[in-house]
């Protein structure tokens, strides 16, 4: 039998030297957009038309280079819903004989995957993903033996591999992270500088138009997209934050400001994990800019902690874990997630602020999402499967084996402790710290219980009360029962009795 090949791309590996594309230069190509990958969650519009705007970009971009390329649009072949029939499609009309694959990013697609050799009948090849620094197996070797996997020393390894940030055998500056230097408040009159927006072109119209039509029942608006859909755009925009943004990212990169959905982050994660930008030519211009002198260390080592460090980290352990991980719910949280969430229309400032930028901008930076979204869903006990859903439809960035082990193990602590070593909950008082939102907010940070007091305050107390008998031995926790043990009891009963009536309503 002739060998008949094609290589099928997926709407998250739009990168030029995609390790399928490189393996086999000749083959044709296939690329689909797909109503089972556009709604196995309800994905934010913009998410959406990003991907199908980008796939639209790149399919031409190979056909540039003389690839054959077939492209399947978005509901105009019928019987055509999922990556079996897209193949199935392709095999009847081509005489396909072997399937080139990169391995996907997420495990449902990989089951999926590893069982077409026998349901399509052809031989499937699924080659691994090289744009990630960090292999399977360099993980594997690393966590064995481990009884706890951190990773602060993961990322040293990975600093080590890449010679980033090195100084011969020892880390540049004597430190290894400066996350201490990251947590300054934004100043009363400061705002960070505005951001490239890229008006849609005439390939993102005809998406965004499909996108109306097909997904009105999905969250977040459509009129103000301006994300980068192409390799060019995605350098633009990440070469404007080196120049504009990159020196004050380090010490404001955990603050949060009233109307500023970016602050000075890089804005660069969608881009990464669909391929747009390459995640190590990004660190390594990172790092350019601090031996020029344009940007201090706190601003370039905490960048680069987030893309080589925990990137890396939290894909090897999603990989490893899975599929028993997403099962975990080690507070037993069942609570349903409340409405708000899609519409931002609550009382709490920080909450109404970060899901508003979330549903406008298919966004929000990541204290946004681990110390207001995500440590209310942790503190009101909001079941971990509907939180780790929420996190996969609404950001831009969101795929499987990046958001799951950030939300469900960092965000959640539903993890029992493999990504963190304590959960990440915070009263008013953090968010107070952080930001300016509870100058303007209609409940009253400085209070504890009561009606008018921040829901965060006694949700911290009562989700400390309720659950010592899982936390109060972790000597991470130690100081937080010491103090709950110094609470008056008028104050104790207080938080409860709060706490209790809040999520009756909630
Ligand atoms: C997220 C997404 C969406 C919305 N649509 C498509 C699509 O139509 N076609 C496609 O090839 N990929 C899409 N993707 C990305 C895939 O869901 C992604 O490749 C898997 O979740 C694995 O990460």
């Amino acid at each position: 039998m002739t060998d008949k090949p094609l290589i099928l791309v997926l709407g998250d590996q739009l990168s030029p030297h995609l390790s399928s594309l490189a393996a086999a230069p000749e083959a044709p190509i296939l690329m689909a957009e797909l109503a089972e990958e556009a709604s196995y969650v309800r994905h934010h519009r913009q998410k959406i038309a990003l991907i199908f705007s980008a796939m639209r970009h790149f399919a031409e971009t190979l056909k540039d280079q003389g690839r054959a390329v077939t492209y399947l649009k978005y509901g105009e072949t019928g019987g055509v819903d999922s990556f079996a029939d897209a193949l199935r499609l392709l095999i009847k009309r081509d005489g396909i004989t072997r399937l080139l694959v990169t391995e996907p990013g997420e495990w449902r697609l990989m089951q999926e995957m590893q069982n077409w050799a026998e349901s399509l009948a052809i031989a499937v090849e699924i080659v691994p993903d090289t744009r990630f620094l960090a292999t399977h197996a360099e993980f594997e070797t690393w966590a064995e033996g481990k009884k706890q996997l951190r990773m602060e020393f993961f990322y040293r390894e990975m600093r080590r591999k890449t010679g980033l940030l090195m100084d011969g055998d020892e880390p540049l500056g004597g430190q290894w992270n400066y996350d201490a230097d990251n947590r300054k408040k934004l100043p009363k009159d400061h705002a960070p500088p505005p951001r490239l927006h890229f008006a849609p072109d005439a390939v993102t119209e005809d998406v965004l138009a499909l996108v109306a039509r097909h997904f009105g029942n999905h969250v977040g608006r459509l009129d103000n997209f301006a994300w980068p859909v192409t390799a060019a755009q995605a350098e633009q925009q990440f070469a404007h934050w080196l120049d504009f943004c990159l020196p004050h990212f380090g010490d404001y990169q955990d603050a949060m400001k009233t109307g500023e959905a970016f602050v000075y982050h890089g804005l660069v994660g969608a881009s990464i994990n669909i391929g747009l930008l390459d995640p190590l030519k990004v660190c390594q211009a990172v790092e350019a800019r601090y031996h020029s002198g344009q940007a201090p260390l706190n601003a370039v080592e905490g960048f680069i902690r987030q893309i080589l460090g925990w990137r890396e980290f939290i894909r090897s352990l999603y990989w490893l874990k899975m599929p028993d991980y997403a099962d975990s719910n080690f507070f037993d949280h069942d609570r349903a997630l409340p409405d708000f969430y899609y519409s931002g229309e609550t009382d709490m400032a920080c909450m109404r602020e970060a899901i508003g930028a979330t549903v406008t901008h298919a966004y929000a930076h990541h204290i946004q999402r681990l110390m207001v979204t995500g440590n209310f869903a942790l503190l009101a006990g909001i079941a971990p499967a509907a939180v780790n859903r929420w996190y996969l439809e609404v950001y831009a960035d969101a795929f499987e084996w990046v958001q799951l082990p950030n939300t469900h193990g960092m965000a959640l602590f539903a993890d029992g402790g493999l990504v963190g070593s304590k959960p990440y909950a915070a009263s008013g008082a953090y968010i107070n710290r952080m930001s300016d939102h509870c100058s303007s907010c209609t409940y009253n940070v400085k209070q504890a219980h009561g009606d008018t007091a921040c829901p965060f305050n006694y949700l911290y107390w009562d989700f400390m009360i309720r659950h010592r008998d899982k936390l109060g031995g972790n000597p991470r926790m130690g100081m937080v029962y010491r103090n709950l043990d110094k609470m008056d009891d008028a104050k104790r009963d207080g938080v409860i009795a709060s706490a209790k009536e809040f999520l009756q309503k909630l």
